[in-house]
């Protein structure tokens, strides 16, 4: 039997965290739930659908993109959590790299931080989510969204991704947060070729090892776009394909945009690892 990692979190195993972008320019749903009532709906949608986490971000970490300021983020994020707090039960986490929006969202009602610079971008941040006890999810970046992928290069890219990970949970512990307050995600598309991400997800068993949750986020990635020839709407069926190849290494949270196609995977594949439960 697999031992899970404990996590500050009670979260399911596995499970969906559904993305919901409020935010004009994020790559593949830039602009369509900007109006708060779009967002709600959005976020009500994820959960009924099987996301057992919603992931609301401000801010498009897109390659290429540029910052927003932290009054800006705050405006399009807090909102939107204090309603969908009051409306949903599951978690929701907030995907930012800003000390001040964590903390204004965790006042809301957030109950964790995705942090995609891995604690790195805003020095405060750290203290902000060893003050409120939170979990955190410490994703690997070469570079920054503005120019990661301008030609990244590694020796052993798994290597070097694991060393990264090690490195910050290191850094976490030692400024104050629990073990069991860190997830680790390899950081899919954040400056990494298509040979890399695939290198990756090859690999995960080796992530899963660092004995934190693992999370992945694959969906809609430019990378299935290079496989299939297919612009970003019409990468489910690929990113579906990612979801059970996460399970079975061990990733624990997948992060998804179209909620239903990957709970109907993740439950048949469970059916066949573990004998079906009756519908
Ligand atoms: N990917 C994106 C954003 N946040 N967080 C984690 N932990 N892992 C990921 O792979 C990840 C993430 C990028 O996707 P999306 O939010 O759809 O796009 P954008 O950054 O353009 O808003």
């Amino acid at each position: 039997m697999t031992v899970l990692p404990t996590c500050a979190l009670d979260l399911p195993f596995p499970c969906l965290m559904g993305v919901l972008n409020v935010t004009p320019d994020s790559f593949s749903d830039g602009g369509r739930f900007l109006a708060a009532e779009d967002a709600l709906a959005q976020g009500l949608t994820l959960v009924r659908e099987g996301a057992a986490i919603v992931d609301i971000g401000g801010e498009s970490t897109r390659p290429g993109s540029d910052p927003v300021s932290a009054e800006e983020e705050v405006r399009r994020v807090v909102p939107v959590v204090e309603a969908l707090a009051g409306r949903v039960g599951v978690p929701i986490s907030v995907d930012t790299m800003k000390a001040e929006v964590a903390r204004r969202a965790l006042d809301a009602g957030a109950s964790f931080i995705n942090d995609v610079s891995a604690l790195r971008w805003d020095d405060a941040m750290v203290d902000v989510v060893a003050q409120a006890g939170c979990p955190v999810c410490l994703m690997h970046m070469k570079g920054e969204p503005k120019t990661m992928q301008d030609d990244p290069r590694y020796g052993d890219v798994v290597d070097e991704v694991l060393n990264f990970l090690e490195g910050r949970m290191t850094f976490a512990l030692a400024r104050g947060l629990r073990e069991d307050q860190l997830m680790v995600d390899p950081g899919i598309g954040f400056g990494k070729t298509v040979e890399h991400n695939l290198a990756l997800l090859r690999h995960l068993d080796r992530f899963t090892a660092l004995g934190r949750p693992l999370v992945l986020g694959t969906s809609r990635k430019r990378f299935l776009g290079a496989i299939l020839g297919a612009e970003p709407a019409a990468r489910t069926t690929g990113t579906v394909a990612t979801t059970v190849i996460g399970l079975l290494a061990g990733a624990h949270v997948l992060r998804v945009h179209d909620v239903r196609p990957n709970f109907e995977a993740l439950r048949v594949t469970l059916a066949v690892l573990e004998g079906a439960p009756a519908a």
